[in-house]
């Protein structure tokens, strides 16, 4: 038998690449070799063995069976097989970034968290932002609430502030939220539907659980489906506490509200967004990044004393119940930006492991009983997850600060402590770490009496009188897509009274609701009676906890898409580039294809995109920057056609140049029934007007129209 030579078994023709110690070479059978004469850059196993030949396994001959004792072949497969770890359960498909967060003054009034006490420190964060329900492969836009995890590597060690993009949430204990994520993940006969809660077992156990109608006039709502993870408000969901240097302790609620804005997209967006770019966030918060457009959050509390707690008309324990700003006021603290894409999205995204459990002296918890269950629950996740208790060794979970303990050895531990003593007290190490009183951790002092019980608060009974007030503080369109939202999701329940039973409770909400919901599934009369637990009240109305109300009007990361074709007016083009520019905006052009276009002046770009990649849904405002020869072409391009028409049924502001007119015609758009955001563009003044109108987002008016 003949023995592997020691040396290379790569034959054939040898051709320079960039470096003199690197070249190519043709293997026998005509594979690539890119061999190095460096032992730095040589490619070795894990133990550092150089391994000569990366393209064959090791045979028994040329023709012959694969040898078992080819350990750089087996090695290199039984890694690749392990590659994935467990998804998380929830939350498992998500994007995250670096940043650092900067507290705007000391606020040792009521906390003595050293990161919020000092303007002078940047904190390096690490957030993370997720969809819950669907696999880590599913798309960015179902319609789910967002996570917004944020990790503060303080100089007290790491603080979580692990919140989600609604304030409030489904269940009140614990001990439901195995089943509420049963019920809303893929049903487990038919292993379907991925990332949707459009289904039978989800809508039976939310029909089951009043509960839950606060969350679900959330999740019904324009906040489920965010235009970027860039746009969305944050909330801490739970009441915590504050605790000053002398004890003192405040209620606090956490908001996170970004500095560019919120903006949603609509559902028929969301549909075909998610079929055209399933990664539409994460892709815009990754180029978002890497353009230097930093995002930006400012963080506020809403702080309150017992006292304030108790003149509430409901509970500050129940996480199905939040507090309006109308009522108290947010407090801004700080802002966060993220400024450093992950070099790595397993080592970093993947493997950053959250928990509510992360505090730092000066942040508590209060005795809200969902906080309390996510309490044990995280640390606990990761031991199947990320393998065992090290995971806070790994670079992303490490604490930021000097961390010593005599917690010892454990699966995949990656320190080597040194020295006989691994406990304490004791006398043999007398450097080794020590309690300290004065700068350790103490458990704010609450006082706690009464029986064992298993008993739901008296006080969290009211389950309609908050959703009632978040469904009538919402805007005309915002209250129409919670209608819809209702229509599309129970429309996808085959089970009638499972229908029924949520109409029941609907109608507790807001009887107008109720019969428009039923109107839409045909199901008028239909309606369950269901005793509600407390008579729902009418609660003053809020409207900041309208997305619409308090839009802001600005292009700021936004998406212009600009349509092009050959004998483009290259002048108009440089106006708008311009123009974006200072607004902020993103400006993508798009061509017929994505090699070279021709101005009318004869100067060439190359289009960021082929129109066929490229529907509307991907860009916030669009202009038709076309000639008219290429006009008469387009017309019969379906791709170009429903560019336009889905522009115009999804309320876009639309720019155009007089070639683009015979495309407008023939998708059927009028140009002269006093659309404001139909404007063409053939002066400066256009232009300008162009881009005030785009300013305010969509068209709203426009929905009577197209929106049935
Ligand atoms: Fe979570 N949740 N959760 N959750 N949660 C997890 O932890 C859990 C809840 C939230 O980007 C898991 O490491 C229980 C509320 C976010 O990595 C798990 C209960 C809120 C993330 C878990 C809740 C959240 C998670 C899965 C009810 C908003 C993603 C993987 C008692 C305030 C963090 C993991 C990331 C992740 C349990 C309810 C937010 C299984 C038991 C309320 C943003 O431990």
């Amino acid at each position: 038998m003949t023995k592997q030579k020691q040396k290379s078994t790569v034959r054939g023709s040898t051709k320079k690449e960039g470096s003199d110690h690197s070249s190519q070479q043709m293997g026998e059978g005509g594979e690539l070799h890119q061999t190095t004469d460096q032992r730095d850059n040589s490619l070795t196993t894990n133990q550092g063995v150089v391994i000569s030949d990366d393209q064959n396994s090791l045979t028994s001959g040329e023709r012959g069976p694969t040898l078992l004792e080819d350990f750089v072949l087996r090695e290199k497969i039984t890694h690749f097989d392990h590659e994935r770890i467990p998804e998380r359960i929830v939350h498992a498909r998500g994007s995250g970034a670096h940043g650092y967060f900067h507290a705007y003054g000391d606020l040792g009034e009521l906390t003595c968290a050293a990161f919020l006490c000092d303007p002078d420190r940047l904190t390096p964060v690490y957030a993370r932002f997720s969809t819950v329900a669907g696999g880590s492969g599913s798309v960015d836009l179902p319609r789910d609430v967002r996570g917004f995890a944020v990790k503060f590597y303080t100089q007290e060690g790491n603080f979580d502030l692990v919140g989600n993009n609604m304030p409030v949430f489904f269940i009140q204990d614990a001990m439901k939220f195995p089943d509420l994520v049963h019920a809303v993940k893929m049903e487990p006969d038919r292993g379907y539907p991925q990332a949707a809660s459009a289904h039978d077992t989800f809508w039976d156990f939310i029909s089951l659980m009043p509960e839950s109608m606060h969350t679900i006039l959330w999740a019904m709502s324009d906040r489920a489906i965010p235009r970027s993870l860039r746009m969305m408000e944050g909330f801490g969901v739970h009441t915590f506490r504050f605790v000053n240097a002398d004890g003192k302790s405040t209620f606090v609620k956490f908001h996170w509200r970004p500095r560019i804005g919120s903006a949603s997209v609509l559902w028929d967006e969301a549909v075909k967004i998610s079929g055209a770019d399933p990664d539409f966030h994460r892709r815009d918060l990754y180029e978002a990044i890497e353009r230097g457009d930093f995002p930006e959050w400012e963080l506020s509390v809403q702080a309150f004393d017992e006292a304030t707690a108790d003149s509430l008309p409901f509970d500050v324990l129940d996480p199905t119940k939040l507090i309006p700003e109308e009522t108290i006021p947010l407090q801004p603290i700080g802002k966060m930006v993220l400024n450093r894409n992950p070099d790595n999205f397993f080592a970093e995204t993947e493997q950053i492991a959250f928990h509510p459990g992360h505090i730092v002296p000066g942040i508590d918890f209060s005795d809200d009983p969902l906080l309390q269950g996510r309490l044990f629950s995280y640390l606990d996740t990761q031991l199947s997850r990320l393998g065992g208790p090290n995971f806070h060794q790994l670079p992303i979970n490490r604490p930021r600060c000097p961390m010593h303990n005599f917690q010892r050895d454990a699966i995949m531990q990656m320190e080597t402590p040194h020295g006989r003593v691994n406990y304490e007290p004791n006398s043999l190490a007398p450097d080794s770490p020590r309690e300290n009183p004065t700068a350790g951790f103490v458990t704010h002092r609450g006082t706690q009496s009464g029986d064992k019980l298993r008993i739901r608060p008296e006080t969290f009974k009211d389950h309609y009188s908050q959703p009632r007030q978040f469904y009538r503080s919402m805007t005309a369109p915002e209250q129409d897509h919670i209608v819809s939202a209702f229509a599309f999701e129970l429309g996808k329940v085959e089970t009638a009274a499972i229908r029924s039973r949520m109409l029941g409770h609907i109608q507790h909400v807001d009887q107008a609701l109720c019969d428009r919901v039923a109107l839409a599934l045909g199901m008028d009369g239909q309606v369950d009676t269901i005793a509600p637990a407390a008579t729902p009240i009418d609660l003053e109305l809020s409207p900041s906890l309208s997305l619409l109300a308090k839009a802001m009007p600005t292009l700021e990361g936004r998406k212009i898409g600009v349509l092009v074709s050959d004998g483009y007016d290259p002048a108009i083009l440089t106006a708008l580039q311009t123009s974006a520019e200072t607004e902020g905006a993103v400006l993508a052009l798009i061509g017929p294809h994505v090699g070279k276009v021709k101005s009318s002046a004869g100067d060439v770009i190359t289009p960021h995109h082929a129109i066929a990649a490229a529907p509307s849904v991907l860009f916030d405002t669009v202009v038709l920057a076309v000639s008219g020869p290429a006009a008469e072409t387009m017309k019969r391009q379906a791709a170009v056609m429903n560019f336009i028409r889905d522009a115009y049924a999804h309320l876009k502001v639309m720019g155009y140049t007089s070639g683009a007119m015979p495309l407008l015609a023939h998708a059927g758009i009028p140009l002269d029934d006093g659309d404001d955001g139909i404007l063409e563009l053939a002066s400066r003044e256009q232009a300008t007007a162009y881009f005030e109108a785009a300013r305010h987002g969509r068209l709203w008016p426009r929905a009577a129209l197209v929106m049935a």
